[in-house]
């Protein structure tokens, strides 16, 4: 059985809530004021069973909406959830303003499918109702209502004319219809809320995806309350459950009404998350009377939903009639919005719509770039681009299934067959709970390989980066960054010991090789005394390469158990100790000394002489006179 939502539209007094009477026996208008006033206020329901032309049954539900132009936020709040339109002319007025608006904001919603119906035909003749037919044929050209494909049938309420051919043709349109999808995530936005007696508090409501049964958790949005179904009816009759395409009302138990109004969202708890920044296509009607500025405010209505929002333009100042643009709007309040979801604009002051579109990102990245690239893909239908896209945007932080779920509204189930799709093509991995797009964990890796490749450059005789200081420089999650690691180690790009991360061939062996080295070139300076061998080779007669020689003799100069005198010569600190110990006995004997008698005290050659005296001298221990010394 397929359950659909028929919608009416049209102008006051046009006979929608006579025409539903008519079709279903039910009156609509159930409010004492609109009986009375003979004018619909609020939303009106009832509900009828068809044959469809293959003998199945079809369950249309229907929402009858009020004409008034001073009750169109009433209309917007019903008009979110119908498949097929009816959309209302009577054929001794024809065409009037809130056929018009009515029929832009269907139009703008998006909705597919409808019949238009010329009602009250016994008040006009024939001739009359050709004129009107031309003029409305004339008014849906080149739109969804456009006949032949959405026929035009007229009827009259009082005398039944053209009823049965409106149902034949409700009939072949239901059946077009594409079914709602029952599996998946519920979402009923909430249009009524009232207490029946011995019932409690009930909320009814077009459910626009999913199934609710009875005793299920659900949670209100955007109050977050939790809410526990106690009762399921499906057309005024107890039901077990309701599926997507039906109006459906529950009856709640943890909730009062004041917790409940129209505009809320009842969906499963902990799925979804409300948001005050969404990115939409938004589109200025033709008629729209004005340009829409950037930073304009503006009524925003979309399912029950109503509240005000500031639309900024995305690289524009300003919107002109009939264009389009990508927009960010903000809402004064969270508000619970997914992607796909449609919406209505309407001017501040004077109160007309004038334009509309669908939401994109109900969860915006704060700067992000490539932004419209991005809206272009979501505004695409390819679910798989779509995911990749969204996984791709939060670059190696990546995001977890539940976000995606809250993101993009779609189940876990339809989530993890799209996604076995994604990961097979390598577009993302998946890290424990986590989904990391698969470009972004390569940068990642290079971002780890270049800054261990750095540490050990800057610090060539530590055996590697610890490990939490490296995760740090890199901005990872510890969870992904343990992935990246691992994916690092296990193509040999790092080796990981304990605490510390390393590239290959710094490691432990190399480090023993390093002290090996670092003690044979102390020893070798410490045993020459003054007499020091040239440092090329030193150098040459270890095992380790040219350029960590050099760092191991920087490190000992660092640390004066080496002392450099000059460009060439480098001593171990003892043997200059032991110099300073000579000069200062020679004083003893005499203050003053030549470069003869150094010679003969150290045993040195000429060429170490100079250099260490000049060395003696920069120390404060000799002090140059002429050619002399004088020992201070
Ligand atoms: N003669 C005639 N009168 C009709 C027909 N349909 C509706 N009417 C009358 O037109 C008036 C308005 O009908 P409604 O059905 O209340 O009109 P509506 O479009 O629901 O009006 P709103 O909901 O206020 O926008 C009522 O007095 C109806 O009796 C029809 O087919 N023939
Ligand atoms: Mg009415």
């Amino acid at each position: 059985m397929k359950s659909i939502i028929v919608g009416t539209a049209g102008h006051i007094d046009h006979g929608k809530t006579a025409l539903v009477k008519a079709l279903t026996g039910i009156d609509a208008d159930r409010l004492e004021e609109e009986k009375r006033r003979g004018i619909t206020i609020d939303l009106g329901f009832a509900h009828m069973d068809l044959s469809g032309a293959g003998g199945e049954t079809l369950h249309l539900g229907f929402v009858d909406v009020p004409g008034h132009e001073r009750f169109v936020r009433n209309m917007l709040a019903g008009v979110g959830g119908i498949d097929l339109v009816l959309l209302v002319i009577a054929a001794d007025e024809s065409i009037k303003p809130q056929t018009r608006e009515h029929f832009d904001i269907l139009q703008l919603l998006g909705v597919q499918r409808g019949i238009t119906v010329l009602t009250k035909s016994d008040t006009v003749d024939a001739e009359m109702l050709d004129v009107v037919r031309l003029e409305v044929e004339e008014f849906l050209r080149r739109t969804f209502l456009e006949p032949p494909k959405s026929p035009i049938v007229a009827v009259s309420a009082l005398t039944g004319a053209g009823l049965d051919e409106l149902k034949r043709a409700m009939a072949t349109a239901a059946a077009e219809v594409q079914p709602r999808d029952s599996n998946a995530l519920a979402r009923l936005p909430v249009d009524r809320v009232f207490t029946m007696k011995g019932f409690g508090t009930v909320v009814t409501g077009t459910l626009v995806a999913g199934t609710i049964r009875r005793e299920e958790e659900m949670e209100v949005f955007p109050s977050g309350k939790k809410v526990r179904v106690r009762g399921v009816q499906v057309h005024g009759h107890a039901a077990e459950r309701a599926s997507a395409g039906q109006r459906t009302a529950l009856n709640l138990a943890g909730a009062s009404t004041e917790d409940l109004s129209r505009g809320m969202t009842l969906a499963p708890p902990a799925t979804f998350s409300t948001t005050r920044r969404v990115d939409v296509r938004l589109r200025l009607l033709a008629s729209a009377p004005r340009a829409l500025k950037n930073r304009a405010r503006v009524h925003f209505h979309s399912n029950t939903m109503e509240t005000v929002a500031e639309i900024a333009l995305y690289g524009a100042k300003q919107l002109a009639p009939g264009a389009e643009a990508f927009a960010r709007l903000k809402f004064p309040e969270a508000a619970l919005l997914l992607p796909g979801d449609r919406f209505i604009v309407r001017q501040f002051s004077p109160v007309v719509t004038i334009g509309g579109g669908i939401v994109l990102d109900a969860h915006p990245v704060p700067r992000m770039p490539e932004y419209e690239r991005f809206l272009q893909i979501v505004s695409g239908g390819d679910a798989e681009a779509i995911l990749s896209a969204r996984i791709a945007r939060r670059g190696h932080a990546g995001l977890s299934l539940a976000q995606l779920v809250a993101e993009t509204g779609w189940s876990r189930d339809f989530l993890e067959s799209q996604l076995a799709r994604t990961l097979k093509v390598v577009r993302a991995l998946r890290v424990g709970e986590l989904l990391v797009d698969a470009a972004a964990m390569v940068q990642l890796q290079e971002f780890i390989v270049t800054a261990v490749t750095d540490f050990h450059q800057k610090n060539p005789l530590v055996g590697g980066m610890a490990r939490e200081a490296l995760r740090e420089q890199v901005k990872a999650s510890p969870e992904v960054f343990t992935a990246a690691l691992e994916i690092l180690a296990r193509e040999k790009y790092v080796e990981v010991s304990g605490d510390l991360v390393r590239l290959p061939g710094h490691g432990v062996v190399m480090k023993d090789e390093e002290a090996e080295s670092k003690k044979k070139i102390e020893e070798a300076f410490a045993n020459a005394g003054l007499k020091v061998p040239a440092l090329h080779e030193v150098i040459a007669g270890l095992k380790v390469d040219k350029t960590r020689a050099q760092k191991i003799v920087t490190l000992l100069l660092r640390d004066k158990r080496l002392v450099k005198i000059s460009d060439e010569l480098v001593f171990h600190h003892s043997a200059l100790q032991q110099l300073r110990r000579l000069v200062a006995l020679q004083k003893t004997k005499s203050p003053k000394m030549d470069v003869a008698k150094f010679k003969e005290l150290t045993g040195v050659s000429r060429k170490y002489a100079i250099p260490l005296l000049e060395y003696l001298d920069r120390e404060r221990v000799t002090r140059r006179v002429g050619d002399a010394r004088e020992i201070l």
